[in-house]
């Protein structure tokens, strides 16, 4: 399974070339512009699996840092500051990482 099965390959390439420079990463935008917002819950999910390369059931904050390679392999890493920016507004009940359901309203909420 790779992103593009899901998303397209186009809209991954626009979303990640958007957020090209450092500490311009929004993940509302992001969301919105890789097509992930007018996906299925199914679809969704299997994003989140695709991101949470360890397997845990969770996003944790090393795999938060490298989101956008986990859409495009040669994109940057983001930095200490947008990945707490992410986790401070996707981590809604505090415990550190980011839960399929916590990932899912993100994705709403974009
Ligand atoms: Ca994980
Ligand atoms: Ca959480």
């Amino acid at each position: 399974m790779s992103m593009t099965d899901v998303l397209n390959a186009a809209d991954i390439t626009k979303a990640a070339e958007a957020f090209h420079d450092p500490e311009s990463f929004c993940h509302k935008k992001f969301f919105h512009l890789v097509g992930l917002k007018k996906k299925s819950p199914a679809d969704v999910n299997k994003v989140f699996h695709i991101l949470d390369k360890d397997r845990s059931g969770f996003l944790e904050k090393p795999e938060v840092q490298l989101i956008l390679t986990g859409f495009q392999p040669n994109c940057r890493a983001l930095s200490d500051k947008e990945t707490k920016h992410f986790m401070d507004a996707g981590d809604k009940d505090g415990d550190g990482k980011i839960s399929i359901e916590e990932f899912a309203s993100m994705v709403a909420e974009s």
